[in-house]
């Protein structure tokens, strides 16, 4: 069901001791997305290296790692109509002089290597990311009482 379509986000270390992870967590409750998965987590060298595999050959590579190292980062799981693409909307541009007012990076940004939060850029890699930093018995099964009045 296309409700049920479900990305990974992750507030990351800056966000979490610049004191953004009420606020972050706050616009996708109210946008109406369901959260899934939830955990403050230190993530080790490998996680981090298997999850930006992508961009190993980056020349930023190594120094993303150990920044994504330096503190606890928050790890999400959150589903809903188009929230992979909506997600990426609201969280903003990877160039900060992209990235919108209004969005987690607009309102809160301002250089690239310091960008406070992480999301699935499609459903292929947020399926691998979310089997990535969680068992499946950590994705919690309810209903949302909402749901009826947030979707037709
Ligand atoms: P995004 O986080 O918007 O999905 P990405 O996946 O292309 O961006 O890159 C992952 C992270 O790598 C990004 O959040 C910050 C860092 N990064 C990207 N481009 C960079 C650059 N030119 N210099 C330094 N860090 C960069
Ligand atoms: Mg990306």
């Amino acid at each position: 069901m296309a409700n049920c379509e479900r990305t990974f986000i992750a507030i990351r270390p800056d966000g979490v001791q610049r004191s953004l992870v009420g606020e972050i967590i706050k616009r996708l409750e109210q946008k109406g997305f369901r959260l899934v998965a939830m955990k403050l987590i230190q993530a080790s060298e490998d996680l981090l290296k298997e999850h930006y595999i992508d961009l190993k050959d980056c020349p930023f590579f190594t120094d993303l790692v150990k920044y994504m190292q330096s503190g606890p980062v928050v790890a999400m799981v959150w589903e809903g109509l188009n929230v992979v693409k909506t997600g990426q909307v609201m969280l903003g541009e990877t160039n900060p002089a992209d990235s919108k007012p209004g969005t987690s990076r607009g309102d809160f940004w301002i250089q690239v290597g310091r960008n406070i939060i992480h999301g699935s850029d499609s459903m292929e890699s947020a399926e691998k990311e979310i089997g990535l930093w969680f068992q499946p018995e950590e994705l919690a099964d309810y209903k949302s009482c909402a749901q009826s009045w947030i979707y037709e």
